[in-house]
């Protein structure tokens, strides 16, 4: 392709004004601008597109297929402009047409159809498969409105849609003609007929998938992979027959209800509910996609047997596990396939990755429920089920192990057990994690195949989370580790060690920190409202509220900062600003309780004289994709502090640690291995490890007796009662942790790991003192976070799991 110049990109731009917006670049707004630029890069990424689908055709390679009901994409603009080579001359045009490029990209709308980390992953591994030129597809609903806006109001969470799609469409390239039938409710008829067992579905109700793509560019390639949403519609707007009789509203139903699957992303995160609507969403995107996967590989090969060989089913976590009995029915009832055949295509076409081993996140779905919705699914899962269970049985001869591992077992279908017997491979998200499923979660199913059994530690996509959004670090890495290299082998950030004793690139590192702090500051005064302190340390925790992550451990210890400040308020101290940012589930009334303990906290102290330029509390509001993107480059402190054994990785500890961020963190996780890299001198290290939180949990757990004998603990815990100027009492909060009330009191132990938190911070603060230390640690934090690239990640995955060739 020609070389696009700024030029060139005016020109475009200035077409696509007048052709879709019937404007000028004189009379456009920024909101058309935005929109205008993102058609011009689609627009190149589509001819992309169909020269890598006519590559893969060609030269028959095997695919990747992601399926995700998450993906957490964040903004595209300045991502796709950056990968294709384009930021400057963007940046350029932009400005050459009288436009701000900064306003524009702040314009774009977070495409935030995730919740948290698992769907961030998807994102940061779409691009990292892309750039590796992997034949890859990301599949997952093109939901309507994704996760909650949250504004505070009062200290409390309220929750406001997400109408993305205003904006944010432009990316979206809807292909009607690849419309799939995805078949609800019904019965089943069977017969016999000329030899054959033949199984009808009948009286069905039928929901069109219709994709809309986005295209995902790679860094420094042509190759070219796409996201492809299933927007849900129905196949008539009223039922006519009802319609004709006067049953008005009635008529409508078939319509409603099919619109209504693809209307909201489920904001739960680590919770399960047994609903219809969550269980219609997973089939029908299931279901479109191994439909439109099966059909593609009919038109290229003409036969179904070969399917495994050229495609892979990536389940991330079980909510698409119904890939395996759907591919299991297309097999059989429509390419006629005997049982055998489609089960050793199935099961070696699907891989399942495991995210959490929260006992409440694990999928079960009321066997009702699957009966009346999905009737030929159904029986294909009893099927899978009893040929599992007398495997189980004839291998074990154990009762226990048999009702352990079973897929369908008191009226319930277990989804991580139907995909550790329909997949080939099961993978955790880091060493620990990984682990745990095996001695713990999935013991019995390791000892029957432990060949299926892998590690894959997460990864990010350092490009966006490094280069694209921390220039000043990029330039300097760039002088120091042999220019771009790392974006390509992100292992070169190692050749920064060679720099730790050299005062002036230091010096440098830690200007551009300073940098990014005001800068931070700056976009915090325009957006939330604040003024930050930039010559405080900026501690920082910023991930979904969870008990288990136990941002309620960071508030206590604030508590005590703050308690010691009252008893001697001329102390004097290295000022800290502590932020944080999380959104907590709807329906998660303690996560709501802690978010609004935070920000009653933050209004005692940030109004306390005494606090004054000492000790800050800033709660942000929306905690996002793109909020992140600001935040992080200029964070000194990464809190990463969950109770041992309970978080699966983590990957925010990764995108803080390559912007060089210190950690104050507990064994768990991710944090493990970055430990490994690390020692004990580049991290702040504290608590329990994952065996002893077991121990500690088996010998028996008193809190209350650590409430009695620790004073300065107890002074904390006591402020929960009495609470902060506003006049709300946080006992709810306190008896969680102390006293128990219908559940075990402190079950993610913050009163066992309390005194060696405030070690760990109080080790972080004393080293912060010393600049020339911390700077020299920061770097090699980032030097060490190459291991943490999501390419590793992704290049682990394709050459263990789906055997397929990279670059
Ligand atoms: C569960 C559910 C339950 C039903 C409603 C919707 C929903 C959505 C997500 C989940 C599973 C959440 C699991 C999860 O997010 N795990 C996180 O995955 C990250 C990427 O591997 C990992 O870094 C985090 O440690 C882990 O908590």
């Amino acid at each position: 392709m020609a070389t696009v110049t700024s030029k060139t990109l005016e020109g475009a731009l200035g077409a696509k004004l007048r052709l879709n917006f019937g404007s000028t670049v004189e009379e456009a707004t920024d909101a058309q601008m935005m929109k205008a630029c993102a058609l011009v890069l689609r627009d190149m990424m589509a001819i992309r597109e169909v020269e890598t689908k006519q590559m893969v055709r060609r030269e028959e390679k095997r695919q990747v297929h992601y399926m995700s009901l998450e993906f957490l994409m964040g903004r595209s603009l300045m991502k796709n402009a950056y990968n294709l080579g384009l930021l400057p001359q963007l940046r350029q045009a932009l400005e050459n047409l009288g436009f701000r490029a900064a306003d524009i990209f702040e314009l774009e709308p977070d495409a935030a159809l995730g919740n948290g980390g698992l769907g961030r992953l998807a994102a940061c591994y779409l691009d990292s498969m892309t750039t590796l030129e992997i034949p890859a597809t990301g599949y997952s609903i093109c939901y309507e409105l994704g996760l909650f806006r949250q504004k505070i109001i009062e200290g409390q969470q309220v929750e406001l849609p997400d109408n993305w799609k205003d904006l944010g469409d432009a990316w979206l390239m809807p292909k009607p003609q690849e419309t799939e039938e995805v078949h609800f409710g019904g019965n089943i008829r069977e017969f016999w007929a000329d030899g054959y067992h033949h199984v009808v579905h009948e009286n069905y109700q039928t929901v069109l998938a219709i994709p809309c793509d986005m295209e995902i560019a790679g860094y420094e390639t042509r190759h070219t992979n796409t996201l492809r949403l299933w927007d849900a519609k129905s196949p008539s707007p009223v039922d006519m027959s009802l319609f004709s009789q006067g049953e008005y509203l009635k008529a409508t139903e078939a319509h409603a209800m099919a619109e209504v699957i693809a209307k909201v992303l489920y904001p739960e995160d680590k919770h399960i509910e047994g609903k219809s609507l969550r269980l219609k969403q997973q089939y029908f995107f299931v279901s479109a996609t191994v439909q439109s996967v099966a059909r593609r590989h009919l038109e290229t090969y003409g036969t179904l047997k070969n399917f495994h060989e050229k495609n892979v089913f990536q389940v991330n976590d079980t909510h698409p596990a119904l890939v395996i009995p759907e591919l299991m029915r297309l097999l059989i009832d429509d390419a006629g396939l005997s049982w055998d055949e489609a089960w050793y295509i199935t099961t070696h076409s699907v891989a399942y990755t495991n995210h959490t081993v929260l006992s409440e996140a694990l999928e079960r779905w009321p066997q009702d429920l699957i009966q009346r919705n999905l009737p030929r699914i159904w029986q294909v899962l009893v099927e899978i089920s009893n040929r599992w269970q007398k495997k189980v049985e004839d291998f074990y001869h154990d009762s226990t192990k048999t009702e352990d591992m079973a897929i369908i077992w008191g009226g319930q279908v277990r989804m991580a057990n139907l995909c550790i017997a329909g997949g080939m491979a099961v993978n955790g998200v880091s060493g620990l994690h990984s682990g745990i499923l095996k001695k713990d979660l999935f013991r019995n199913a390791y000892g029957m195949e432990p060949w299926k059994f892998q590690n894959v530690t997460n990864g990010i996509d350092h490009r966006r989370w490094l280069s694209e959004i921390n220039p000043g670090l990029d330039r300097l890495i760039r002088d120091l580790a042999g220019g771009d290299e790392y974006l390509l082998h992100p292992t070169a950030l190692s050749r920064l060690d060679d720099y730790a004793d050299d005062a002036e690139v230091l010096q440098r590192l830690s200007e551009i920190k300073r940098k990014n702090k005001e800068a931070f500051a700056d976009y915090a005064r325009r957006t939330q409202d604040v003024v930050l302190n930039p010559d405080a340390i900026f501690d920082v925790q910023v991930k979904r509220l969870h008990e288990y992550k136990r941002q309620l451990l960071n508030a206590l210890h604030i508590i005590t900062l703050y308690q010691q400040l009252q008893d001697d308020p001329g102390r004097s101290m290295q000022p800290q600003t502590f932020l944080f940012g999380a959104k907590a589930a709807p329906g998660y009334a303690v996560a709501k309780r802690i978010i609004h303990l935070i920000n009653s906290l933050a209004d005692q102290i940030n109004h306390d004289p005494i606090c004054k330029d000492k000790l800050q509390v800033v709660f942000l509001e929306n905690y996002r994709v793109s909020l992140a993107e600001q935040l992080i480059p200029a964070s000194e402190v990464s809190q990463q502090i969950s109770t041992a054994g309970k978080e699966a990785s983590g990957t925010g500890n990764m995108k803080f640690m390559m912007n060089g961020a210190l950690t104050v963190g507990t064994l768990d996780g991710a944090n493990v291995e970055m430990h490994d890299l690390l020692g004990d001198e580049n991290m702040f290290l504290f608590g329990l490890h994952a065996d002893e939180v077991a121990e500690l949990k088996a010998r028996g757990y008193l809190p209350q007796r650590l409430y009695a004998r620790d004073p300065i603990l107890r002074r904390a815990l006591d402020q929960l009662k009495t609470g902060f100027r506003d006049g709300v009492s946080y006992e709810d909060l306190f008896a969680r942790l102390v006293t128990g009330s219908n559940c075990a009191a402190d079950e993610y132990l913050l009163l066992a790991d309390f005194a060696a938190y405030c070690a760990a911070e109080k080790r972080m603060v004393e080293t912060y003192a010393n600049p020339a230390e911390w700077n020299r640690m920061s770097l090699h934090n980032i030097a060490r976070s190459g291991m943490f690239a999501a390419d590793r990640a992704v290049a682990e995955y394709a050459d263990h799991i789906w055997h397929v060739g990279h670059r």
